[in-house]
C-alpha cells in the first residue's frame, strides 16, 4: 500500500492510505528506519513501512518533508518582523516551497499598513488577507493544496488561523505575552491535519528559524532568491556583484525607488549573516 504520513507519535507513524484515506499505524523498518521518516513523506507500507519517496524537500526543525506551501503570517501587532518575513521567503525559495504571505487581523489593520505590504511584496509573493477574530480565513483556504504549514513570529495569530480554518480547537491559542506557552509548542509534534484539497501542519518550530538551515547558500546566489532585484541585478557592473556598493544595479534601483529600502536593508543582514557562516 501506499500513504501519507500524517503523525509521528515516538516511533508510531500514521499514515494515510492515498487511495481509501484510511489511517494505519505503522513502525518504520530496516531500511527506511536508518533514513528515518518524516510527516509529509510519501511511503510504501504493508506491516511496516518498507520504503519512503523521494523528497521534494526535507526541514529539520520543524521536521516536516515535501512542504508544497509556507503561509507566512503577520499582522499590524505585534509589528511585522519582515527581516523574518524575507529570511522565510528566501528559504521557502531555496526549497521549492511557495511562500504566501498572510496579513492577518485585518480587523486592526489600516489600509495604509495593507497597502504598504502589499507594494513591498507584490513581486515576491502573493498576499492574502485574513482576520481570525472575524472568522474570515477565506482566501486562505482557498490556498490550501498539498502539504501546508504556517510561519511567522509569535502572536501574529497562526493558531487563531488554524482554529478558524476547522472551526474547532485544534490548536492552542496563546496570549501576547504568554512565553510558556510558547515553549510548550515549539516542542510539540508535528501533525497534518486534512482540509479542502491539502493539509495544514501548525508548526510554532518556523517562528525560530534562522538561516542555519541554508548553509549551502553562498552569499553570493542569494539576490538570485530576490525576484523584485531581478531587472536590476542586470544593471550591475560584475555578475558576481553582491550588491553592497560600486556600480550596482540593485543599489541604483534602490535610490530611485525601484526595489523598496526596507528589502535591501534586509537583504544585507541576511548577506552578512550568509558571509559570517562561511567562516566557521
Ligand atoms: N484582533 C485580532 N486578534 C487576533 C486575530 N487573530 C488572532 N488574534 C489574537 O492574537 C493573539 C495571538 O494569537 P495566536 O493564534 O495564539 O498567535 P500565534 O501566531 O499562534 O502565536 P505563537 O503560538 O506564540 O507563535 C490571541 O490573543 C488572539 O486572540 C485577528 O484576526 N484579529
Ligand atoms: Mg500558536
Ligand atoms: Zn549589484
Amino acid at each position: 500500500m501506499e500513504g501519507l504520513v500524517i503523525k509521528k507519535n515516538a516511533n508510531l507513524f500514521s499514515v494515510e492510505e492515498f487511495s481509501t484515506g484510511q489511517v494505519f499505524l505503522r513502525h518504520a523498518s530496516g531500511k527506511t528506519e536508518e533514513s528515518g521518516v518524516y510527516v509529509g513523506d510519501k511511503v510504501q507500507f504493508d506491516e511496516s513501512i518498507t520504503k519512503v519517496e523521494k523528497r521534494k524537500n526535507v526541514l529539520i526543525r520543524p521536521p516536516l518533508a515535501n512542504l508544497d506551501k509556507l503561509f507566512i503570517v503577520i499582522s499590524p501587532i505585534p509589528k511585522p518582523d519582515l527581516l523574518l518575513v524575507d529570511k522565510l521567503i528566501v528559504y521557502c525559495f531555496v526549497k521549492g516551497i511557495e511562500p504566501i504571505l498572510v496579513v492577518n487581523k485585518t480587523d486592526k489593520a489600516s489600509e495604509t499598513f495593507v497597502k504598504n505590504i502589499k507594494n513591498i511584496y507584490n513581486k515576491v509573493a502573493e498576499v492574502i488577507l485574513t482576520s481570525a477574530k472575524e472568522g474570515n480565513a477565506q482566501a486562505l483556504s482557498e490556498k490550501i493544496e498539498g502539504v501546508c504549514a504556517f510561519a511567522g513570529q509569535s502572536a501574529v495569530g497562526k493558531s487563531s488561523l488554524v482554529n478558524c480554518l476547522f472551526s474547532q480547537n485544534l490548536a492552542k491559542v496563546g496570549s501576547l505575552s504568554s512565553k510558556i506557552d510558547r515553549g510548550k509548542q515549539t516542542t510539540r509534534m508535528v501533525q497534518l491535519f486534512k482540509i479542502g484539497k491539502g493539509y495544514i501542519a501548525d508548526t510554532a518550530g518556523f517562528s525560530m528559524l534562522s538561516l542555519s538551515f541554508v548553509t549551502d547558500l553562498e552569499p553570493r546566489e542569494l539576490s538570485s532568491y530576490y525576484p523584485d532585484f531581478l531587472k536590476a541585478r542586470a544593471n550591475c557592473k560584475y555578475r558576481s556583484c553582491l550588491h553592497e556598493g560600486g556600480d550596482c544595479g540593485v543599489i541604483k534601483a534602490v535610490k530611485e525607488k525601484k526595489i523598496n529600502e526596507e528589502r535591501y536593508q534586509n537583504y544585507l543582514k541576511i548577506l552578512q549573516e550568509l558571509k559570517e557562516r562561511k567562516k566557521y
